[in-house]
């Protein structure tokens, strides 16, 4: 089993400086850095340091995972933020977890004895709405449905139609934005009742950078996902 560590940059300069030297590069077999043209010269440090780096055309987060795919070489993608919200420390944790058997393994900033000091109202409220919202119309026993910071098999990626424009396309063009896939694999890993677990991380604070949540469009969005899939995909 072999684990690719991907790494979504948006203008993440100070954290690829700050963050990634913590990151041991025997944890993982590859870490590929997907950068959405930052104008930061992100993706330039990424190469100095070392890291493999793909240069996004197809926009939103969505479009780099899309985009770095044919890139990936794991059988196991661990998404992992490197604007200081992923404790890199956690990183060989979720491996074991994910060497134990199960299908998914989220390092959650809700579960007992976890906490995010990057949430404000807004997002402590709706992350966690989110999550339990999908938890009762799904079936699900999540604590943190939305997190980035997770590790699941590759395959799961096409098995869940993940990589299809049209499991998005209804809400994306009612909000007229571009939705990540998180929230989707969460929903539909809990249809196919895939074994998931939870491993408490706290979410620290953001280091450098901007955020680029949309709150009202994606929240919006998300929303939508959650009750269409009542309906749709088997
Ligand atoms: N390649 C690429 N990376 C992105 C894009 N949007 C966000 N990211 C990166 O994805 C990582 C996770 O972003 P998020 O944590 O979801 O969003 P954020 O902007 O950090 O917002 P907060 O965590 O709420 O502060 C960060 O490293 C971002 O720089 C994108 O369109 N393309
Ligand atoms: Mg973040």
């Amino acid at each position: 089993m072999t684990v690719t560590l991907l790494v979504p940059t948006l203008n993440e300069a100070v954290g690829m400086r700050s963050i990634m030297p913590k990151v041991r590069r025997e944890w993982v077999d590859q870490i590929l850095i997907v950068d959405g043209k930052s104008k930061d010269g992100t993706a330039d440090i990424a190469r100095e340091m070392g890291y493999d780096v793909v240069l996004q055309q197809t926009p939103g987060i969505r479009g780099a995972y899309m985009d770095a795919l044919p890139f990936i070489k794991g059988d196991i993608i661990l998404t992992f933020s490197p604007d200081g919200n992923s404790i890199p420390e956690l990183i060989p944790v979720c491996i074991a977890k994910i060497k134990e058997g199960y299908d998914m393994v989220i390092v959650s900033r809700y579960a007992q004895g976890a906490k995010s000091y990057d949430d404000d109202m807004v997002t402590a409220f709706g992350n966690k709405l989110f999550t339990g919202c999908i938890n009762l119309l799904h079936g699900a026993k999540y604590t943190d449905a939305m997190v980035i910071y997770r590790a699941y098999p590759k395959k799961l990626i096409h098995d869940l139609d993940l990589d299809k424009d049209s499991s998005y396309s209804f809400e994306e063009n009612l909000f007229r934005t571009k939705i990540s896939w998180e929230p989707l694999l969460s929903i539909r890993a809990a249809k196919r009742r895939l074994q998931v677990v939870d491993i408490p991380g706290d979410e620290p604070a953001r280091e450098g950078g901007e955020r680029k949540l949309q709150v009202l469009k994606w929240g919006a969005a998300y929303m939508f996902e959650i009750w269409r899939e009542i309906f749709i995909w088997r």
